[in-house]
């Protein structure tokens, strides 16, 4: 009850803080537009059609990440929730429809309390329900916010209870190695000695089976990567010619990436809020990253953010890690 009076109260901020949304989210498209190469930030692909088409590409035979880490979970979930120990506060920033967190909390030794952290206040208040149902004697306290920010952070629970952050669904791959090092130590900074992060990522393979999952034979993740544009005409007043350009994603080998891009097909100016970018033909808006790490790779970088890596579970193709991590 406390918790949803907390989500009520939130609701009321939800307008300024979609306000505020609003108008960073047209301060980015604007200088991302104004910037050469021209680029978007990838979190604004994931409006209300961009999450369902997100949804949509998680089934996906050509989209492997979301499977083969679901059955790594299905394989190793009591080996995990062993790692995560008793009584523990477990946290899933960017946790969306939290279904990923509902088994390993069903397996977990009794969890003090869940945690999940996300910008949108209805997504989290139907998980909070479905989870409560399921798990009643666990406290779940949703936190609204974008955890990339520091304010989220602020706001979750003061426990001496052990936490362990859970940050599956490879959205690592999303922050360039740099970003995915300050995030790692921001989550650093919120855990305590011996507190832990169980992380999950995708792994280097096959340039053509890489392409094809960010290259659907449905067309999926290229309705997926337009649906940006069409966002942006809706809330910013822009007039993009949706069909003027081409859904591009490949595998850069030097950077470990897959890169999504909207090409231009033609030379064309386009207005987004009142002002103008020109485009020539084949100029592209660099919408993604989606990097890839090798299992040493993911080590390493877990080394080198203040976490000891203790165990990980991998899929008999090595096409996906599980890594978990304590902190030093
Ligand atoms: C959310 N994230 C891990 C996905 C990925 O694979 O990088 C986003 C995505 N983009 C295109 N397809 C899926």
């Amino acid at each position: 009850m406390a918790v949803q009076t907390t989500l009520r109260e939130e609701g009321r901020d939800t307008r300024s803080l979609e306000c505020s949304h609003l108008g960073q989210f047209e301060a980015d498209v604007l200088s991302g537009l104004a910037g050469a190469p021209k680029t978007l930030p990838c979190k604004y692909l994931y409006d209300e059609a961009g999450s369902k088409l997100f949804e949509a590409i998680c089934e996906l035979d050509d989209y492997y990440l979301t499977r083969t880490e679901a059955d790594i979970f299905q394989n190793s979930l009591d080996s995990m929730a062993a790692f995560l120990g008793p009584s523990t506060i477990l946290v899933e920033p960017g946790a969306g429809n939290c279904e990923k967190a509902e088994p390993l909390l069903g397996r977990m030794d009794s969890p003090h309390a869940y945690c999940p952290l996300d910008i949108s206040p209805e997504i989290l208040l139907a998980a909070q329900q479905r989870i409560q149902a399921r798990l009643p004697n666990l406290n779940v306290t949703p936190v609204i916010g974008d955890f990339t920010s520091e304010d989220p952070w602020a706001e979750l629970p003061v426990s001496e209870h052990r936490r362990v952050i859970f940050f599956p669904g490879s959205t690592i791959g999303n922050f360039t190695p740099d970003q995915a090092k300050g995030l790692l130590r921001q989550f650093a900074k919120y855990l305590r000695a011996g507190d832990g992060l169980l992380i999950g990522a995708d792994l280097v393979k096959d340039s053509v089976v890489l392409e094809r999952a960010y290259h659907d034979s449905k067309h999926i993740t290229e309705q997926f990567n337009k649906n940006l544009l069409t966002r942006i005409n809706s809330e910013l007043n822009g007039n993009f010619d949706v069909d003027a350009f081409a859904h591009r994603a490949f595998y850069h080998r030097y950077r470990q990436r897959v890169e999504m891009h909207l090409v231009s097909l033609t030379q064309q100016t386009v207005t987004v809020s009142g002002q103008e970018f020109s485009f020539k033909e084949g100029e592209t808006i660099h919408t993604e990253n989606s990097h890839k790490y090798t299992l040493n790779g993911l080590k390493e970088l877990l080394e080198q953010t203040g976490f000891n890596p203790k165990q990980y579970w991998t899929d008999n193709k090595q096409h996906y890690a599980i890594y978990y991590a304590n902190v030093l």
